[in-house]
């Protein structure tokens, strides 16, 4: 098997490691939506920078800047990944967990409406309704349209479009909006932060806090090659340093901001170009790394039953798997 020749070359693991929930909190997973499917979220970064490194014309003349956009489009995706497990982790937990195939009738709380005040029990015999909880959650698509999970939305439930994609063709502009958009989605980062104090949340913003700001640098460094423009110079936007977040900080303690990691064991050699000097921030010199961040495992999602998810499975297929996990 050749491995190097396949397009995309994917690893099952996390962009980094994720801390469990203080506790189950569905509105805090409502509120981190927009950092996937909202107009600055990563579904819009990863598909701004994909398109723009398919049109992109004269590769060859501006070769670094091709490499740019097409290697910090790769990184993207990991970001996506990373959002989605932090959604995923707020969610588990946030209903009753209760299996309607069960032996014994199901027990949870009532629904509102049929509640007997202080006893848990229900008026004339009603079935009680363990996705009650779920009525008061700003985004009820994610236990209708999907089993507690995330999905292409933002924070308000609105589907990601591709009309978040700007693709002009002309480098400038497009770099100009790709820094645009950068720090855009920093300003909703920073957001989602000041929103809640949950740690997946938070550990979440800081490490994108932190990947973002190198996108943000490397647009601006991008520009500055292009136009002779000093455009680190305006930075940071918005005007607070990623050292006042603490689950920031930390990365940033170990030079995190500062790389510039190459997602390809052959391509996209001339980042350097671009991704060199010091950072306009802290003044750190910037690296080109060859190798992509060892990641960390994805978490273990518990089954929820009272959403069917993800469901039942044929005794004979258990008996088959078990069988040959003993062998
Ligand atoms: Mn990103």
């Amino acid at each position: 098997m050749r491995w190097f020749g396949y397009m995309i070359h994917r690893f099952d693991k996390l962009a980094t490691e994720l801390p469990e929930p203080a506790a189950p909190n569905a509105n805090a997973a409502a509120a981190v939506q927009e950092l996937m499917g909202g107009k600055f979220g990563e579904m819009s970064t990863i598909m701004n920078y994909t398109f723009q490194s398919f049109n992109f014309r004269a590769r060859t003349k501006f070769r670094p800047f091709y490499d740019l956009v097409t290697n910090i489009a790769a990184e993207e995706y990991s970001h996506i990944e990373l959002v989605a497990a932090a959604i995923n982790l707020l969610l588990t937990g946030t209903t009753t967990r209760a299996d309607r195939n069960a032996a014994s009738p199901i027990k949870t709380k009532a629904s509102k409406t049929n509640r007997i005040r202080g006893s848990g029990a229900t008026k004339n015999g009603a079935d009680p309704a363990p996705l009650v909880d779920a009525m008061d959650m700003r985004n009820t698509y994610h236990f209708i349209a999907s089993g507690q999970q995330c999905l292409p939305i933002d924070s308000m439930g609105n589907f990601w479009t591709g009309q978040n994609v700007f693709c002009s063709g002309n480098l400038k502009l497009d770099l100009l909006h790709n820094f645009f958009l950068e720090c855009g989605a920093r300003g909703n980062k920073m957001r989602v932060y000041e929103m809640t104090d949950d740690p997946t949340a938070r550990a979440l913003c800081g490490f994108l806090l932190v990947r973002g700001g190198v996108h943000i640098v490397a647009y601006a460094k991008a520009l500055e090659k292009l136009t002779g423009a000093d455009v680190g110079r305006i930075l940071p936007i918005p005007d607070v340093n990623n050292k006042k977040f603490p689950e920031a900080a930390k990365h940033e303690e170990k030079g995190l901001h500062t790389i510039m990691f190459r997602w390809s064991p052959e391509d996209y050699r001339e980042l350097d170009k671009i991704w060199n000097g010091p950072h306009p921030e802290d003044g750190q010199e910037l690296v080109v790394e060859d190798d992509i961040p060892e990641g960390a495992p994805w978490p273990e999602f518990t089954e929820e039953p009272q959403l069917v998810s993800p469901g039942s499975i044929d005794p004979e297929m258990i008996h088959w798997y078990s069988e040959a996990l003993a062998k």
